[in-house]
């Protein structure tokens, strides 16, 4: 991949460099410049620090990417970052920039973001916080941490994105660890596919190490997808959770092999439906 970047030599020209950013490195860098907040280095130049955040924590690492516009020339480049992380832009001459951050995976759900009017000044960092987020719906699939036997499977069309997540002879469970935006009681409904008596229900939970309460599901026929709220057998129905702004954790263990999950959904409202 070619890409634009600017030197830290004395020449402060544009030059076209190939390969990846060294993100990593980038950030070593930072770290113990940004403890007194000046960069160690006396430069003209200046830095955007971009805060990468994504509402349901990503299971692995996947690249994303940032388009760098400076306004008033027009030059643009692209800097590579892992996702979750920090994305320092360096080097850059001040003045007025746009940046674009995107997920650079093909199938990706989140739309690009864009902030544009950035004011970069020789010696600063500017800072731009991206969010990644599909609130409130999150697909199974999506799962922060998915363990086996449970796994993702693609043969059914009409899961949400074609994915969903399913369970075998009971075993296995998945962790969406999300950033819930503000305190509040919060009902889940999750969209599932159940197509018999023994495979309708899972283990759900919350901030708990395992999930014991169970959630029986609708049945359906073959291929049919329905959206419930959770609730407990012999318990409430539906079931509350009282989230506190900040990443909480909900646990979908599988009771019954077979039982699809698709989707989940997140509502401090009882009236309201995906
Ligand atoms: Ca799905």
């Amino acid at each position: 991949m070619v890409f634009l970047t600017l030197t830290l030599v004395l020449t402060f020209t544009w030059f076209m460099g190939c390969g990846e950013a060294d993100i990593g490195d980038t950030a070593d860098d930072m770290k113990s410049s940004d403890t007194d907040g000046q960069p160690e280095a006396e430069s003209p130049l200046g830095i955007i620090r971009v805060n990468i955040r994504f509402d349901v924590k990503p299971p692995e690492v996947i690249k994303v990417i940032a388009t760098v516009i400076n306004e008033t020339t027009g030059e643009e480049f692209n800097v590579e970052a892992d996702r979750n992380g920090r994305l320092f832009i360096e080097d850059l001459l001040p003045g007025t920039y746009s940046v674009i951050v995107k997920e650079d995976v093909e199938d990706s759900h989140f739309p690009p973001i864009e902030e544009k009017g950035i004011e970069v000044i020789a010696n600063d960092v500017a800072a731009m916080d991206v969010l990644f987020t599909t609130w409130p719906y999150f697909e199974a699939e999506d799962a922060t941490e998915i363990q086996a036997p449970m796994l993702i499977d693609d043969t059914d069309a009409g899961a949400s994105r074609g994915k969903y997540i399913v369970g075998s002879g009971g075993k296995g469970w998945a962790r969406f660890d999300i950033d819930i935006p503000e305190d509040g009681i919060y009902i889940i409904w999750g969209r599932t596919s159940a197509e018999d008596g023994s495979s309708d229900s899972f283990f759900v939970g919350a901030n708990v190490d395992q999930a014991t309460m169970i959630w029986d599901v609708p049945r359906s026929a073959p291929g049919v997808w329905r959206w419930s709220k959770m609730k407990a057998r012999n318990g409430p129905n539906p079931l509350t959770f009282e989230f506190a702004k900040g990443v909480n954790e909900i646990l979908i263990w599988s009771r019954e092999g077979g039982t699809k999950l698709d989707q989940i959904f997140l509502t401090t409202d009882p009236n309201a439906s995906p």
